[in-house]
């Protein structure tokens, strides 16, 4: 049965999503049920049992009876739509429809759900049995169409395929919601569909521990949480086959220092390795003894260390550079214990001479006096002269964390490009590929800092990338085939983007321009935005140091405390000189590769910021836009994560968790839109070539749109279910049902038939 057929009813209500006067005697006859709502705001199940004026009276599924007023009172779905899979199927869509829909399949462990185009998918926080090599072949096999991941890749590779066209898998959602787990799994298909004899798909796959063991730390939110955006491109042969792959990464120094490596490191690392890199346990290194936890439950990391090692293998790369990145992380690690004492001279310092220093030293390849000098002095050039001036203890401990920032930072991008040179597209690549985004999804807390600002950056252009997908598009090709079409209105946030891009005068540049002025204070910088900003919609003044921006998921507020100085990002030039100067070949290439970035940045600013060096915020955009540009020429396939509960708990579904996400990633949106149209389009040809044959008299004419038009006549779909344009027909959901079980019917009757005569011919 289609979701129709309640509504093919004669008596049916109207398709309101309210209860109003008819349809509640409706209701009340029909013993039908509704959503009431509860005190709390939660949503039960009930039957009207009266009204009276704005009053009603519900039974409540658990026996008790309620007074509600009848704006709490919602209509519910039939019996025969629970659990159904796609939402926009659902007669009813308001929000505790939805919601009790995905909670009904979520209890039944059916994670994956459609709203129309997307696919959503919510963390299960257990392992579901609907993985591996079976599962992967019933759905390369259509012996089953359930929503899920696999579904959504395959038509991704079919796509590809068919149409020769580069396909992208778009994946957001909070953190913690279980994207990059979902990533993974779409990695999966591809692989298993794509693999051939070369044995590099096995190769990609295992690059997913690298990159996880240097790029995701545990958070509050996330046991393992990415701490960068990844893009993931994989490229596919004539005859389908995988046959190379390129990672772009999105980086973001979130301060955090506890990247899973680390842990590793220390505790998986033979004692020959230890030795060497001088190493000690954990718990030792201020670095990662801050955070509460140096170990994750149900985490083992000196196995997590060997597999990495394996992988490292696995790519081909090469036992020094492996031990050359070990010594960076032993570094960095020395480095964080190394502490400053004060001297004679009022508000100065010197660096404590003891094993941190003389550890991080031997590891960088330099002296330890030097070291010590870059730690604590600063050099200025006057004139001809240097003068050199001794640093407070802030700058200080600042140079040192922007030494290791710098150095983590360096070596990361450095491990990517290994990578993608070991995965390298080969010459008998055609250009197809499928690429895999995992970003980071909207974020907004009690207190949003220049991270947030920059990742729901980042969520607004890729919001815009799907608003234009799925609406725009859409619309066009209505106006395009003729189609009477009242326009959707649907939610451009370009004001937004504009907001944040607008050069001079955007949040980004604004925040440069004051980055660059020495004096600038958080609250300069506040008052600048303010003064020069006031005019976009989007822009929200608020008091002393905080703005508001609305973004399409709401409104966020932002501190600017620590903005400039996070956007700066500072690497004191007497730094970059002494790892210019280290011995370790890696320092000396991170280093030459910072100058070249600094010329190229400083040349396209015309060298308007001589000397400075690009800003974060800057660098994260073009990276951004680099990535963005790589999604516009690919036919995209969304899936939404959502989190359950903040718990990572499994079997725990918070309604009002859910239904934020739900409207932070604008799948309540879809939903309605997709209701609203025509989502069922055909060509004439297609159309009539497919349910042609069903019509009861053969139709003289041989005219497509004629046979078309017959057909839905001869099937009563009432005209105002569908339209007819240039090219297509454009149909409503649920209409489609009918004809499909007819044809099927008939289909396996033939079959029957077909067989029958060959076992008589035989
Ligand atoms: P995220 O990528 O969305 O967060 P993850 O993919 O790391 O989230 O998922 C978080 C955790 O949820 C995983 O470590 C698993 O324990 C669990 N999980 C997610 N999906 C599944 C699944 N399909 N089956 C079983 N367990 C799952 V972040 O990177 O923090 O934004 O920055
Ligand atoms: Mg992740």
């Amino acid at each position: 049965p289609t979701a129709n057929d309640s509504s093919t009813d004669c008596e049916a209500p109207p398709q309101s999503e309210e209860l109003e006067d008819d349809n509640v005697a409706y209701f009340i006859k029909k013993k039908l049920h509704v959503w009431c709502r509860q005190p709390k705001g939660k949503w039960e199940l009930g039957m009207i049992q009266s009204t009276s004026g704005e009053e009603a009276s519900v039974s409540l599924s658990n026996g008790n009876v309620m007074q509600v007023a009848r704006s709490d009172l919602l209509p519910a779905n039939p019996d025969i739509l629970e659990g159904i899979e796609d939402l926009i199927q659902l007669s009813y869509l308001n929000e505790p429809s939805v919601l009790h829909n995905l909670q009904y399949r979520y209890t039944q462990d059916m994670i994956y759900s459609k709203a129309g185009p997307i696919l959503i998918a919510l963390n299960p926080f257990k392992n579901v049995q609907v993985y591996g090599i079976d599962y992967v072949s019933a759905y390369r096999q259509k012996l089953t169409d359930s929503p899920h991941v696999y579904a959504l890749a395959d038509a991704a590779y079919n796509e590809m395929m068919r149409d020769e066209a580069n396909q992208s898998i778009i994946i957001s959602g909070e953190s913690g919601a279980g994207k990059t787990e979902t990533a993974k799994v779409a990695m999966q298909y591809l692989a298993a569909i794509g693999g051939g004899c070369s044995g590099i798909e096995n190769e990609i796959l295992q690059t997913n521990y690298i990159l996880e063991a240097f790029g995701n730390a545990k958070t509050s939110r996330n046991d393992n949480s990415s701490r960068f955006g990844k893009l993931i491109e994989i490229h596919f042969s004539a005859m389908g086959k995988i046959c190379g792959a390129k990672s772009r990464v999105v980086q973001l120094a979130l301060g955090e220092r506890s990247y899973h490596i680390f842990y590793q490191l220390c505790a998986g690392s033979s004692s020959d390795l230890k030795e060497r890199l001088n190493l000690r346990a954990a718990s030792e290194y201020k670095y990662l003894n801050q955070s509460d936890f140096t170990t994750i439950d149900g985490v083992d990391d000196a196995k997590k260390f060997n597999k990495l090692m394996k992988a490292l293998d696995v790519i081909r790369m090469c036992k020094e550079d492996q031990e050359l990145a070990f010594k960076m992380l032993a570094a960095i690690l020395w480095l964080g214990n190394i502490t400053f004492q004060d001297t004679d001279n009022e508000n100065h310092i010197e660096v404590v001479n003891d094993e941190a220093v003389t550890n991080a030293a031997v590891l960088m390849g330099c002296r330890s006096q030097e070291l010590m000098a870059a730690l604590s002095t600063h050099k200025i050039q006057a004139g001809k002269d240097t003068i050199t001036k001794t640093l407070t203890l802030r700058q200080a401990i600042d140079a040192r964390d922007a030494i290791a920032k710098f150095i983590y930072a360096s070596l990361f991008d450095w491990l990517v490009e290994q990578v993608n040179k070991s995965l390298q597209v080969g010459k008998r690549c055609t250009g197809r590929s499928i690429s895999i985004l995992d970003i980071y999804g909207f974020e907004s807390f009690q207190n949003n800092s220049f991270e947030q600002f920059c990742i729901n950056y980042a969520n607004e252009r890729l919001q815009q990338h799907f608003n234009r997908h799925l609406f725009k598009l859409e619309q066009e090709d209505y106006e395009l085939d003729g189609i009477d079409w009242t326009k959707v209105d649907f939610e451009d946030n370009q004001v937004c983007l504009d907001l944040f891009e607008k050069k001079p005068l955007g949040l980004f540049s604004l925040l440069d321009e004051e980055s660059n002025f020495p004096r600038a204070t958080d609250l300069t910088l506040a008052n600048k935005l303010k003064q020069h900003l006031h005019a976009n919609p989007c822009f929200k003044g608020e008091r002393g140091r905080a703005f508001g921006v609305c973004h399409y998921a709401g409104e966020v507020l932002y501190d600017t405390s620590g903005f400039l100085e996070k956007n700066r990002d500072p690497l004191p030039s007497d730094s970059i000189q002494l790892l210019s100067s280290c011995s370790c070949e890696l320092l000396q290439l991170f280093s030459k590769m910072f100058n070249q970035t600094q010329k190229q940045s400083n040349s396209l600013h015309g060298g308007a910021l001589d000397s400075q060096k690009q800003s974060v915020g800057t660098k994260f955009k073009g990276q951004l836009f680099k990535l963005m540009h790589q999604l516009e020429n690919t036919t995209p396939h969304f899936i939404r994560c959502i989190k359950p509960n903040t718990k990572q708990l499994p079997g725990i579904y918070d309604q009002d968790l859910v239904l934020q996400q739900l409207k932070c990633c604008g799948v309540l949106e879809v939903v309605r839109i997709s209701r609203a149209g025509y989502p069922t389009r055909m060509t004439h040809q297609e159309f009539s070539r497919r349910y042609g044959f069903l019509l009861f008299e053969a139709n003289t004419s041989q005219d497509p749109l004629s046979i078309s038009v017959a057909v839905l006549q001869q099937f009563n779909i009432p005209p105002e279910m569908y339209q007819v344009g240039f090219t297509k027909l454009y149909i409503r959901t649920g209409q489609i049902g009918a004809l499909e079980d007819r044809r099927k019917y008939l289909l396996e009757g033939l079959l029957v038939i077909q067989k029958s005569f060959r076992g008589y011919q035989a």
